[in-house]
């Protein structure tokens, strides 16, 4: 770990970040990038990897203990605007837990919603004790003021919310399957039955993503198809299915890097696929690095797979 963080300062000090689009982020490690635009601008809310204090969290695992926001007008100029909620600020959840994983944050009515897993302080309904929350502010900068309890009946991590035309909000998350359900008009209390959306029907699938683009819905998603995560779609003409799988977004990672959680957004004209990679960190794939790369659909609506670019 000392090693890694060695790396990262290296590449910092010695400026080649500054010469870099991608990572996005070259002064902390950041994972999970889910981006939105809000009143003009991109806004990306990704999950923050570090190294925990010593005795503290999992020398070998994911370690993550507040989330950042960061903000831009090209995608390459990034304004971090600091930290927006911390695992202690949280009354549901363990404190001390480090499992502030991937979020998702959505405007409605002039307020915005910021969704993110955690463990709670007890198990109760979420495998390992994972279950949502979801903190609310008056502007995607944040500070989020999270609820005093996570969302009764949901289980697992990596929310995703989406708001379609007739203002309809709905969540997916996920549990090894991948879980939808409709939210009640003040986006903090489920308003169907979680449906299970099992595409394809073997292999891990976690981190949903959904948009809709002229009429079609589509669910994007990481899939384990061999020992890394490889980024999949299926569409739907409904937002809670059935969905088709379509295809492959992005090839597993060709250095090993297990996950790659992504959003996917349109900005000025231009579809980008956001995802994370290893960049600063090559030997532990725990401490990531948020990119982003243009992403283009066929004629038919099918998506062309996205070549990650390396330096
Ligand atoms: O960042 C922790 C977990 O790794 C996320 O929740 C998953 O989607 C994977 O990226």
């Amino acid at each position: 770990l000392i090693f890694n963080t060695l790396v990262l300062n290296t590449l910092l000090l010695s400026g080649i970040s500054v010469l870099a689009q991608n990572p996005l982020i070259t002064d902390q490690f950041t994972a999970d990038p889910s981006a939105r635009v809000f009143n003009g601008k991109i806004y990306v809310y990704p999950s923050h990897d570090i190294v925990p204090p010593e005795g503290e969290g999992r020398a070998d695992w994911f370690n993550m203990e507040d989330y950042h926001v960061f903000s831009s007008e090209d995608l390459t100029n990034w304004t971090d605007h600091g930290v927006i909620l911390d695992q202690k600020d949280v009354p549901w959840a363990d404190p001390k837990a480090y499992s502030m994983w991937a979020p998702d944050a959505i405007e409605k009515d002039g307020k915005y919603y910021f969704y993110f897993p955690t463990r709670q302080k007890t198990a109760k309904d979420g495998e390992a004790g994972f279950s949502i929350g979801v903190g609310i502010a008056d502007q995607p900068e944040g500070p989020f003021v999270p609820q005093e309890r996570s969302i009764e009946g949901v289980g697992g991590i990596d929310p995703n919310v989406f708001i379609d035309a007739d203002g309809q909000a709905y969540l997916y998350w996920s549990r090894d399957k991948i879980y939808g359900a409709k939210l009640k008009d003040n986006m903090l209390e489920l308003a169907s039955e979680p449906m299970i959306f099992e595409v394809p029907k073997k292999g891990h699938i976690e981190g949903p993503w959904l948009f809709e683009r002229n009429g079609t819905y589509y669910l994007t998603y990481p899939h384990v198809a061999n020992n890394t995560e490889r980024l999949e779609y299926a569409t739907s003409d409904n937002p809670m299915g059935p969905f088709v799988h379509r295809g492959v977004i992005m090839d597993e990672s060709p250095t090993g890097v297990w996950t790659n959680h992504h959003s996917i957004v349109e900005y000025k004209d231009q579809w980008y696929l956001f995802y994370h990679h290893a960049d600063y960190s090559p030997d532990f794939d725990k401490l990531r690095s948020i990119r982003a790369d243009s992403l283009f659909f066929e004629p038919d609506g099918s998506i062309r797979k996205v070549e990650p670019t390396f330096r």
